[in-house]
């Protein structure tokens, strides 16, 4: 049978649809315990209400630092009432039992988010909060714990069906325990990141389910994305102005496809499939831009994922909904843009207000048997101070450009990559092979492809620039690069062989610098 709720606590910062829940209680039966804002609330709201001090006798004090860290309170939570010793000394102490407990949080992530100084933030570490809400999920045998309005309407639900089953009290005290470690991991981390260090001995990953997706990488895996608070603009924070809902893979691919584009300051281009840029293009506009990230690989565009770093205009949007499209994301999008798109139920457009920065630290993780991996973000970016020429010749200020634009796509192209680039644009990417000769040959084979399709007498790789995310083992690497066509490249530099694979550039009369910056990304 349902437990009926005689006496209720409610302490909550948020006071959303908190009259709701008390309304409830009220027609339920129930006494209704609270702290002295949400006290006010429900009172101004016409509802009965003690405030917590009336019924404890015992004063908020230091400055509602102690609210209800009291026995009268706890007590009331945590006796088992099926122990008669519990009983007994209940009554001994005038405790009388709680059985519904509704807490949110002082609002410590959203104070941090806020930029708010170090007294403000540590002003906002609930204690009392976090102690009402493991107290009432231990005891959730004969107490119901309420973490978020998000859980108000199933309660409000069930009182009306005569109180709370333990079912129920037993999934809403996993979702407390969740709620409190993910509280103290946000507290956690930024004590660490007051140190600046950000990889601590003890290093809790925690977030908040987002969404359930349909799916994870595979249909036959169950998925749901997570929010950890950081405000970084993307995938996470964005708006999704229309469109089906997205999957594991869209939002893996968005992120990627986003990051790459922020890396741009003139309009920009990234279309992404796998993980993996297919089209990058820098260009006067959008929508030239488009045009030349779509060159280089037209056959794997289709179905990607399109990112833009400037508003999206109507001109674009109409070109990108042309071909089919998964996902679109730009900081912004014109109302023209948003009409062009409307056409297409199902393309998903994700507006995220601002471009991450590509230079900000922070930590990534990823998941292994056993554990987790965790290193500073990839934010290296190489510019010209940082080349350093090596061969005979030097670069052209035209490749110079290009070998720092291609540079900084592979940063975004799983290893082994070589990224082919000509005027700002990718003509050929190659990615994720075991070998990085295989690399450099699959990308200047599909650039052969794509000129008999578009009918070119020559490959867009001849005259092109090439990047490589790491060093060159050998000569080959470099030869097969020469063999496409390129007159210079860019890599880091750094192998034993270095000089042989210089002597190989010499003798081709092609220009080379090293970054002295590696970019592996897997
Ligand atoms: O300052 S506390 O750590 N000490 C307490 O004893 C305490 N009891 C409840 N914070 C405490 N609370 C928190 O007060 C709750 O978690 C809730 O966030 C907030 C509600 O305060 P009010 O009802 O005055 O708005």
């Amino acid at each position: 049978a349902p437990l009926r709720v005689a006496r209720a606590l409610i302490s909550v910062s948020d006071k959303t649809g908190l009259i709701d829940l008390g309304r409830a209680l009220v027609a339920h039966g129930a006494e209704i315990l609270s702290t002295g804002g949400s006290a006010k609330a429900l009172r101004d709201a016409g509802l009965p209400v003690t405030e917590v001090s009336d019924h404890t006798g015992f004063p908020e004090i230091l400055d509602g630092r102690v609210k209800t860290l009291v026995p009268q309170i706890h007590g009331g939570i945590l006796g088992r009432r099926d122990l008669p010793a519990h009983v007994e000394q209940m009554q001994a102490h005038q405790i009388s039992p709680i059985d519904l407990v509704a807490v949110n949080l002082y609002p410590f992530e959203a104070t941090v988010a806020s930029g708010a100084g170090a007294e403000d933030c540590i002003e906002n570490i609930d204690i009392g909060g976090p102690a009402l809400i493991r107290a009432a999920a231990k005891n959730h045998d004969d107490v119901a714990v309420l973490t978020s309005p998000a859980q108000y309407a199933e309660i409000i639900a069930a009182l009306e069906q005569g109180g709370t089953t333990l079912q129920t009290r037993r999934a809403l005290a996993g979702a407390a325990y969740a709620r409190t470690s993910a509280y103290d991991a946000a507290i956690s981390a930024w004590f660490a990141k007051e140190r600046e260090d950000l990889l601590p001995e003890r290093l809790t990953i925690a977030g908040e389910r987002a969404e359930v997706l349909r799916y994870g990488e595979n249909p036959h895996q169950q998925a749901a994305f997570y929010r950890n608070g950081e405000t970084r603009p993307g995938v996470a924070t964005a708006r999704q102005v229309q469109g089906k809902a997205l999957s594991y893979n869209n939002l893996n691919d968005t992120d990627a496809a986003f990051e790459a584009v922020a890396e741009f300051s003139e309009p920009a281009v990234v279309i992404v499939k796998h993980a993996n840029p297919c089209g990058v293009a820098t260009a006067s506009s959008l929508s030239s831009a488009w045009d030349l990230a779509l060159r280089c690989d037209p056959v794997s565009a289709f179905g990607g994922i399109v990112a833009l770093n400037h508003a999206l205009d109507e001109e674009t949007a109409e070109k990108i909904a042309s071909i089919f499209t998964e996902v679109i994301v730009a900081p912004d999008a014109t109302e023209g843009a948003m009409i062009a798109l409307a056409r297409k139920k199902n393309l998903r457009l994700l507006l995220t207000g601002a471009l991450p920065d590509p230079s900000q630290g922070g930590l990534v993780v990823r998941s292994l048997a056993g554990g987790f991996l965790a290193q500073t973000r990839d934010n290296g970016r190489i510019g010209v101070a940082d080349l350093k020429v090596v061969t005979k010749k030097a670069p052209t200020d035209t490749e110079m450009a290009d070998l720092l634009f291609a540079f900084r796509v592979a940063k975004h192209v799983k290893s082994n990559a070589i990224v082919y680039a000509k005027d700002g644009a990718t003509v050929g990417v190659g990615a994720g092979q075991m070998s990085r000769l295989d690399s450099a040959r699959i990308a200047a084979s599909k650039a052969g492809d794509i000129a008999k399709t578009l009918g070119l007498d020559a490959p867009l790789t001849k005259g092109s620039v090439a990047a490589s995310d790491a060093f060159f083992p050998f000569a080959d690497g470099l030869e097969t690069i020469v063999a496409a066509g390129a007159t210079a490249v860019i890599q880091p530099g750094g192998s034993i062989r270095d000089d042989e694979v210089i002597a190989a550039a010499d003798a081709a009369g092609i220009a080379m610098v090293f970054t002295g910056m590696r970019h592996f990304r897997h």
